[in-house]
């Protein structure tokens, strides 16, 4: 039985307010991706905090052992999360690692993060194996909008570009959306904000994907790089004025810490990963996934 998002709230750190109680882990399962946001840099390596970035790619296999490991050092985590290093949809091992957890760790709940291309047409294997919690990343629902962040998509073979792939994305996110929530799996939304290219449009977001049945949304600030590296990020009153303009349509999440594709234990607090996976260097502050 999948976990309600009034049972979330008090049992996923990042759908309400037992952050300081409950942990999660990000298991790195997921190389490649098939969209190209252009702020995202998708360099594998070990010295950088960001989407794409993570120390090391497992296999399935591998992740359930690195589980097991966490689960001893950090008895508090409760969430099994994949949020990366690439698209978690774009390859099987996701989905594949899912159903290794469901097997080997009933208890724990299934969170998942996507870019949400291939969402609808993966919904019924997401429902299959559990997934409790899953993030889509909508970073608009216009397709003018979306095409100034997002050079294009890979998708059943193809290379789309500009607004036409736009429109496929967002299509398929939203449709996604509707169908994986009337599942019972409960939705986040994670926007990037740029505030001169989405700021004015976080209203039409939050009202479109809670119509879709997302139950909780969560603004990332932007960190200039890869093609947006001329952006500038939103400065704290627009973050806040963007949550206060979402929060009118959907509970929003105000305590992300843009975690990386390997974090593990609590958030915010002593991170596992360095111990898990491999020797880390510290990175910069950016955004995540997750
Ligand atoms: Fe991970 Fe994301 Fe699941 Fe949480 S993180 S996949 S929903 S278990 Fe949480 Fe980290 Fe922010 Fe994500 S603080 S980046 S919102
Ligand atoms: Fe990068 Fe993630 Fe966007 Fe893919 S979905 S391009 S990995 S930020």
């Amino acid at each position: 039985m999948r976990n309600t998002y009034e049972k979330l709230q008090k049992s996923h750190p990042c759908f309400g307010g037992m952050r300081n109680n409950v942990g999660r882990i990000h298991l790195p399962v997921s190389p490649g991706c098939n969209i190209a946001c252009r702020f995202c840099d998708r360099t594998i390596n070990d010295v950088e905090n960001r989407p794409g970035v993570t120390s090391k790619v497992l296999s399935p296999e591998e992740a359930i052992r690195i589980l097991d490991k966490a689960l001893k050092l950090c008895p508090q985590i409760t969430v099994a999360g994949i949020a990366g290093p690439g698209d978690t949809l774009a390859t099987g091992y996701a989905l594949e690692t899912f159903r290794l957890v469901k097997k080997h760790f009933p208890e724990l709940i299934k969170c998942m993060s996507t870019n949400g291309l291939l969402l609808y047409e993966k919904s019924d294997e997401i429902l299959e194996v559990g997934v409790d919690s899953l993030t889509v990343t909508v970073n608009a629902v216009d397709p003018g909008i979306e095409a100034k962040l997002n050079d294009g998509i890979l998708y059943h073979g193809r290379r789309y570009a500009g607004e036409e792939a736009a429109e496929i994305l967002i299509k398929n996110q939203i449709k996604g959306i509707k169908r994986v929530a009337e599942g019972g799996t409960t939705i986040k939304i994670n926007t990037v904000l740029v505030p001169d290219i989405n700021g004015d449009h976080i209203e039409e977001i939050a009202k479109t994907v809670k119509a879709a049945g997302a139950k909780i949304y969560n603004i990332i600030p932007l960190i200039p790089q890869a093609g947006l590296k001329n952006q500038r990020a939103p400065g704290c009153a627009e973050i806040d004025g963007a949550r206060i303009t979402a929060g009118k349509y959907i509970d929003v999440f105000r305590h992300c810490q843009h975690c990386r594709a390997d974090a593990a234990g609590m958030i915010g607090g002593k991170d596992y990963g360095d111990v898990l996976y491999q020797r880390r260097l510290v990175g910069k502050e950016t955004f995540s996934h997750g």
